[in-house]
């Protein structure tokens, strides 16, 4: 089931009542019930874990928005450079004129906004898990771009992306930047790069950001920045959780923890317990232990080669990629491979 609310709930300002509004449409939420079962079976697994889209709340949104703009945090500092230095080339990799544009995890729209005006698309698709923040974005956007065909899809894209039927399916570009993908173990990221190759015919392209294997003290940084701004995103998960699952997490007794785990070649986040603490739930508590952890995030770093060889599984070939010259971020351009 779909809902469609062209006019965004919101009052149009006269100056531009002109202008068509996008509109958005909210595929399919799963019940608040097995949200709410899901977190509090996960809460009480031996090893305790919030899956990473519980992050983007519409606070969340704006703390990772937050995120960006610190110096610590260099992939979307590193990834901006290389789209301002290299997108002549990247446009060019493939053919991508009057594409349909999806934008996967658009969050603020900043990021296809600094390359729409390259691309020209024929319509512009953003995808984003947080409806309220996608509705505020749009309406940015639009203000920038008033001539382009918009839609927003809310929806959850964290095992696999489906678009509703209104998404042209001819020479889609699917514009998923900012490493995102690093949230999927490496057999979750072939599952879900297959799913994109499955909706792009044979016209379709991928530009695709990627965070790559780097030193220790330049990644943990990144994820434990001075200001606190990545260790209030990672808390606010528990004031999201309260929201939907129902449990008493108590912030202050919480504090966050990041680290490069160099085996898994992953950056993992976690909430450790400052003291012993009990969380309650409607029909259910747990007790954790002072030094206890619930697991977060996981957010893998790549090399060019095991990049590449992902992508290859998924039914995709590079035609070609870029990176910063000190190698800590890469920009993949790749098509559905001949053949299959
Ligand atoms: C949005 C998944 C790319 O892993 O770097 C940033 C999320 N978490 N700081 C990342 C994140 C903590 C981010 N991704």
């Amino acid at each position: 089931m779909t809902r469609t609310d062209p006019h965004g709930g919101e009052a149009n300002p006269p100056a531009e009542a002109a202008l068509p509004l996008p509109s958005l449409v909210q595929l399919a939420l799963p019940p608040a019930g097995s949200v709410a079962a899901e977190l509090r079976a996960a809460l009480a697994a031996s090893k305790a874990a919030i899956p990473p889209r519980f992050f983007y709340d519409d606070l969340g949104s704006r703390l990772f928005a937050a995120i960006t703009a610190l110096e610590e945090y260099y992939p979307t500092r590193v990834e901006a450079q290389l789209l301002r230095e290299h997108l002549p080339a990247i446009a060019r990799a493939a053919p991508v004129a009057g594409c349909t544009f999806v934008d996967v995890g658009a969050g603020n729209c900043e990021k296809a906004a600094s390359v729409l005006r390259a691309v020209t698309p024929l319509h512009y698709v953003a995808v984003d898990i947080s409806e309220d923040y996608l509705r505020t974005s749009l309406a940015q956007l639009r203000l920038r771009f008033p001539a382009l065909h918009m839609l927003g899809v809310a929806t959850d894209f964290s095992s696999v992306l489906a678009l509703p039927d209104v998404v042209p399916a001819q020479r889609r570009l699917f514009f998923y930047p900012g490493s995102s993908i690093g949230n999927f173990t490496p057999p979750d990221a072939v599952t879900f790069l297959g799913s994109l190759r499955r909706q792009m015919e044979t016209d379709g392209v991928l530009w695709i950001g990627v965070d790559l294997v780097k030193p220790r003290s330049v990644l943990e940084r990144a994820y434990d920045d001075a200001l606190g701004v990545t260790a209030a995103f990672n808390r606010n998960v528990l004031r999201h959780v309260n929201s939907l699952a129902g449990t008493d997490f108590v912030l202050d007794d919480w504090r966050h923890v990041a680290f490069f785990a160099e085996r898994e070649s992953r950056i993992e986040m976690h909430l450790e317990a400052v003291r012993d603490v009990t969380v309650a739930w409607p029909g259910g508590s747990r007790r954790f232990a002072n030094g206890e952890r619930i697991h977060t995030e996981h957010s893998y770093k790549h090399t060019i080669a095991g990049f590449r060889s992902l992508l290859a599984e998924a039914g995709l070939s590079t035609v070609g990629h870029w990176t910063d010259d000190a190698g800590w971020f890469a920009f993949f351009v790749a098509v559905p491979s001949g053949g299959s």
